[in-house]
């Protein structure tokens, strides 16, 4: 079975999902994506997300 997981960033709107995840009690995992060193611009995370923003 897979589980949704979250890439989010302290502090950021990734905290939107993760209450609405929360509320609804669906099973989730989070990563947490450095913003304070641009983690969101590594090519890493850039497969994930091109725009290279939390959430995705
Ligand atoms: N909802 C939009 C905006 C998301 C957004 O702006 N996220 C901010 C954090 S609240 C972000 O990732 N900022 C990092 C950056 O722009 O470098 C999207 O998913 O594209």
């Amino acid at each position: 079975m897979h589980i949704l997981k979250l890439f989010v960033a302290p502090g950021s709107c990734a905290r939107v999902p993760t209450i609405a995840l929360e509320e609804i009690v669906v099973p989730f995992e989070t990563e947490l994506v450095c913003a304070t060193v641009n983690q969101q611009y590594s090519p890493e995370y850039l497969k994930i997300n091109p725009k290279g923003k939390v959430p995705v």
